[in-house]
């Protein structure tokens, strides 16, 4: 029997270190022993709402205490906490919410607004409790916890049962719920957490990325509380400056961040090393690539080491890393102990060094599967093998280097772009023909999306181009917009009529 609760709440607070902080927010601190209180009484409230061992509920929240209340309440009872990115669309929230079948909805106040217009149609939802404020109707979070007993008798789980689960988008269609069973924490902290980071009992743990990012929920939960750590949260969004000042004020020692926040820090005048960076031990980089030039800038300039490393949402944290004393920029690093690696091409035959293959990841961290999506789960979970959709060559010395995904997809800030969702905006403009979306490098060699954009009439404009770019802001989400818009006659196809983009990537 295992419970990843007991493991990482009740486990800290045995060994001594209850009344340490676990989580710091702006608003309040929380220390091990009130999240064991805090998080039994969030599993008796579940209880009294009548929700049963594996049904599921939604936290569409903001990173601050209450986040991990929540998530471990809710695991404590073994009932499934399906984490919401909190960036989405009214339209978004609809499909995961139906897909889902959460039962109970805990969304933070300053969220609601985006959920609200779809509460009505989903058939499995009971309830809404608010989080982090107020909302006229609705019960509060705390008032519900209130009312509850601080102790609560764990639910016994099996190490293989399903835990939580995260959403994780595809080149195409829906995003697909990615089940994660209650040893897959421990097992990441055990590998990725111990011999990479070396994650001590004394750091102060910071990360860029929220907790419903798989890479966030690591960070930020799974490696501090596997040695009773610290973790300070920013539940606002993460600007090179906010991120900055939190490293300085709260002298963190291990921060987590993507290639972008990276290169926005070094491009910052206000951002300059000072004394109150002294703690700060290590840096880590995942989501997209880090572009050699921002880790070798970033060590220069603040003597502190980045490391890239490769994860996804299916294997739950990084399996592919740099470690600190042998990093090479412009790697994603070596296999570490806990993963077995390999490429393969087609035909599924392991290729020779040197040679491009697609990245397939053995270990115990990867998930259960998606979520009624059975051609999806037997195309990814081969067996022992999960298929990263990742091309790769290895190295003499065994240094793995990124060559870009097998399909269109690509990241920007670290977060999925799909070229055919944003073209798929796009052509929801009334002057908009066609579109074709590619990654383009900008000036710091990150990428983001460029448009190509064909016309039903007439000729491209400086407020068209506005015009589109907040269309796609607003329907699809923030990040996603294209930072260029081209007006074109024709696109590259092929006979078939799909479009060519690697023509148009140069
Ligand atoms: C890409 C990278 C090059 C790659 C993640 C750390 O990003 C995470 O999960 P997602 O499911 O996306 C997975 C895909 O993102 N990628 C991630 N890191 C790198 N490409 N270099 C990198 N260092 O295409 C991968 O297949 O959103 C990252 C930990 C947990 C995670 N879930």
């Amino acid at each position: 029997m295992y419970n990843l609760a007991s493991d990482f709440v009740d486990g800290n607070v045995e060994k001594g270190f209850g009344d340490k902080a676990a989580f710091i927010d702006p608003a309040c601190s929380m220390s091990y022993a009130q999240l064991q209180k805090s998080s039994c009484q969030m599993a008796n409230a579940l209880g009294a709402l009548n929700i049963k061992r594996e049904d599921r509920i939604a936290l569409l929240m903001l990173d601050t205490v209450s986040w991990p209340v929540a998530f471990f309440g809710a695991v404590r009872a073994g009932v499934i906490p399906v984490a919401f990115n909190t960036l989405l669309v009214t339209e978004q929230y609809r499909y995961i919410l139906k897909d889902c079948r959460a039962q109970v909805l805990f969304v933070s106040a300053a969220l609601f607004d985006v959920v609200k217009p779809v509460l009505k149609e989903i058939d499995a939802l009971q309830k809404v409790i608010i989080v982090d404020g107020e909302v006229e109707g609705y019960q509060n979070f705390d008032d519900v916890l209130a009312c509850e007993s601080e102790t609560y008798a764990t639910v016994e789980t099996s190490p293989d049962e399903v835990a939580f689960w995260l959403y994780s988008s595809g080149s195409t269609g829906q995003p697909k719920g990615t089940k994660h069973i209650h040893s897959a924490m421990r097992f990441t902290a055990d590998t990725y957490g111990k011999n990479v980071l070396g994650v001590r009992h004394e750091d102060i743990c910071f990360s860029a990325a929220k907790f419903f990012f798989a890479y966030g929920l690591g960070n930020a939960i799974s490696f501090p509380m596997s040695v009773g750590a610290t973790t300070i949260l920013l539940p606002s969004r993460p600007t090179p400056q906010d991120v900055f000042r939190v490293l300085e004020e709260y002298q963190v020692s291990l921060y987590f961040g993507v290639p972008t926040l990276y290169a926005a820090i070094l491009a910052d005048k206000k951002c300059a090393p000072s004394p109150a960076l002294s703690r700060l031990r290590l840096c880590v980089s995942a989501g997209e690539a880090l572009p050699k030039d921002v880790g070798t800038q970033w060590f220069s300039k603040f003597g502190v080491d980045i490391i890239d490393g490769i994860g996804s949402t299916e294997m739950l944290h990084i399996f592919l890393s740099n470690v600190p004393s042998e990093i090479r920029y412009g790697t994603s690093g070596r296999e570490f102990d806990g993963y077995r690696l390999k490429l393969i091409d087609e035909s599924g035959e392991q290729v020779s060094i040197g040679d491009i293959g697609e990245l397939c990841v053995s270990g115990g961290s990867a998930a259960e599967g998606y979520w009624n999506q059975r051609e999806k789960t037997r195309a990814t979970f081969e067996g022992v093998w999960t298929r990263t959709g990742d091309k790769y060559t290895c190295d003499e010395d065994g240094y793995y280097h990124y060559c870009g995904r097998t399909d269109d997809m690509f990241k920007v800030s670290g977060i999925w772009v799909s070229p055919f969702e944003v073209e798929s905006a796009l052509i929801t403009h009334e002057r908009v023909l066609e579109a074709a979306v590619v990654a383009h490098e900008d000036d710091a060699e990150l990428i983001k999306p460029k448009a190509f954009v064909i016309l039903k009439s007439g000729e491209g404009s400086a407020e068209l181009r506005k015009e589109l770019q907040d269309l796609v802001k607003n329907s699809i989400g923030k990040w996603k917009y294209p930072r260029w818009v081209e007006f074109v006659d024709e696109l590259p196809k092929t006979a078939t009529g799909k479009i060519q983009r690697f023509k148009l990537r140069g």
